[in-house]
């Protein structure tokens, strides 16, 4: 069976595609996730994709894939700059991780700057659109194999 990546997304990035696209593009998540389980097929691995607007239901999601997920990729949107919670989790599971964003966070207000994710991520991307999503399959895929090599 092919392995699998957890890909995580927080809150209201569910309205993708019916505001704000000139920050967040015009793909709706249905959209990214199309484009992401085409990608993961091609490359040979499964996508376990999903969003939630409640924080513990993220937290659950990640305490959850040590069993079932060689890596997460994380879209955590707001809760980026003030998850506690979502810092401690993605430490505890010890599986790779790359945080996402589809704006250059760097560009924007100062408070995005902030990330609880960041220190506990692998690599770190931002700006690159839905597009990433699919960039950031290839670098999850990468870091599990670098990780399954060590181990
Ligand atoms: O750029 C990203 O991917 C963000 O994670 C998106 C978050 C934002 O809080 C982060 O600073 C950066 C916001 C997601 C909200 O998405 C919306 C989409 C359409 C309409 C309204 C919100």
């Amino acid at each position: 069976m092919p392995d699998t990546i957890l890909i995580l997304n927080g809150p209201n990035l569910n309205l993708l595609g019916t505001r704000e696209p000139d920050v967040y593009g015009a793909a709706t998540l249905a959209d990214i996730e199309a484009s992401c389980r085409a990608h993961a097929a091609k490359v040979g691995v499964d996508v376990d994709f999903r969003q939630s607007n409640v924080e513990g239901e993220l937290v659950t999601w990640v305490q959850q894939a040590q069993n079932t997920a060689v890596a997460i990729v994380i879209n955590a949107a707001a809760y980026t700059h003030t998850s506690v919670a979502l810092h401690d989790a993605l430490k505890a599971t010890g599986l790779p991780v790359v945080e996402l964003h589809l704006s250059n966070v760097y560009k924007r207000e100062s408070f995005r700057h902030k990330s609880f994710i960041s220190s506990v991520a692998d690599g770190v991307m931002c700006g690159f659109g839905a597009h990433g999503y699919v960039m950031a399959i290839d670098a999850a895929k990468q870091f599990a194999a670098a990780r399954a090599s060590t181990t």
